[in-house]
């Protein structure tokens, strides 16, 4: 009990939007607990049954109280909602230049990527005054990543990716839980987010800090997988009889040949890998085969950050031809490419621009 804390500590941007909300609704609740309490109290005594009082009063309704007990607590109620939702839309909305990492939870630890390549089990690094994006996904059951500190929360689901963020203020070192019953080793499943000064981070990303360099960045590693699974057969720099080539396809429209449109994201990109059928792009035929089973969480993450980096170079060819994909908002919605950025503020020398599609 030497360090026994009531409360976890305060060490993000949403910590203290969110403990003020809790703390305003626990008063509020114990505000009218307590009243209501004294006057059960205060009426059982007045009002008990003697020998003066037999019989009951005349009763008479009373408008101001029965509006008085409806009105404002419709009030109070909805200043609640709109307060809490408020924040909760903060909490949904990563912004734009959030840094990401992808996380797998599995039976009974978390495995955490960095786009450079860095690798981490249990732990995640992370820089402060920074916003952080996590995108999750679980290899088995359903777990929960949950870091007190930060006051947030998300589930990480297997089949699909969702996300949270957060942005640290304090460096430091936090608890980090698994908040979703997952298994006989769950109370196990729990691990360190250590905060660190952005300086710091960048010398821990690129493995400054002693530590070697854990595997090589994700796109890297996604474009081995992509040779290894020969998905090259088909996909091409240009798109051809074989397949649509996958060149600037993140964040663009694309049709089906059911005749939905949908937009090639993380999620969709993850289906388009794992269960062809379900969506096959207008004018192809369903030939690529399902990779279901063959690849695991972290290698699909990969070869998803390999396909989110095939940008077309701007000089060279123009986006490829609109057949299948009709240009919509991709240039907005692209997500800066994290490796140029941290590599710009690390050192002076920058990263390749861009990485062009080799085909076998
Ligand atoms: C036998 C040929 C073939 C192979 C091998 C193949 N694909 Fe495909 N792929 C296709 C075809 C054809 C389509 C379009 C029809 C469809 O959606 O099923 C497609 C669609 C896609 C799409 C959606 C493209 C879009 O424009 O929306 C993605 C993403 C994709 N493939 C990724 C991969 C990856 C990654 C691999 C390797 C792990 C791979 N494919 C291997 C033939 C192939
Ligand atoms: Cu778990």
């Amino acid at each position: 009990m030497g360090n026994f804390q009531l409360f976890p500590e305060t060490a993000s941007t949403v910590a203290g939007q969110v403990d003020a909300i809790y703390f305003t609704l626990v008063g509020i609740a114990a505000f009218f607990s307590i009243a209501i309490a004294i006057t059960i109290i205060v009426l059982v005594i007045r009002y008990r049954r003697s020998v003066e009082r037999q019989v009951f009063p005349t009763w008479e309704g009373m408008l101001w109280l029965e509006v008085g007990w409806a009105i404002p607590p419709l009030l109070i109620v909805l200043a609640m909602f709109t307060w809490g939702a408020r924040v909760f839309m903060t909490m949904q909305t990563p912004p734009p230049d959030a840094l990401q990492v992808y996380v797998v939870g599995k039976q009974w630890m978390w495995k955490a990527q960095h786009i450079e390549g860095r690798r981490e089990i249990n732990e995640l690094h992370v820089p402060v005054g920074r916003p952080v994006r996590l995108t999750l996904t679980s290899e088995d059951v359903i777990h929960s990543f949950f870091i007190p500190a930060f006051r947030v929360k998300m589930d990480a689901v297997p089949g699909r990716y969702t996300s949270m963020w957060f942005e640290a203020t304090k460096p430091g070192t936090y608890h980090l839980f698994c908040a979703e019953y997952c298994g006989s080793e769950h109370s196990r499943m729990v691990g360190r987010v250590i905060a660190m000064e952005p300086a710091e981070f960048q010398r821990w990303l690129s493995g400054g800090t002693g530590a070697p360099v854990t595997g090589e960045a994700m796109a890297d590693a996604g474009q081995r997988l992509f040779e290894q699974l020969a998905c090259g057969t088909c996909h091409q720099a240009e798109s051809s009889d074989r397949g649509p080539t996958l060149v600037g396809l993140f964040q663009r429209q694309v049709t089906l040949a059911d005749g939905r449109t949908v937009v090639a994201d993380e999620e969709y990109l993850r289906e388009a890998i794992l269960n062809p059928q379900a969506s096959v792009v207008a004018g192809y035929q369903p030939i690529m085969p399902t990779f279901k089973g063959l690849v695991s969480e972290e290698s699909l993450l990969q070869l998803i950050a390999y396909i989110k980096s095939l940008q077309p170079s701007d000089e060279a060819e123009p986006a490829p031809p609109g057949g299948t994909h009709a240009t919509g908002e991709q240039a907005s919605n692209a997500e800066p490419r994290e490796s140029e950025r941290l590599a710009r503020a690390a050192e002076p020398a920058a990263a390749p621009a861009h990485r062009g599609m080799e085909a076998p």
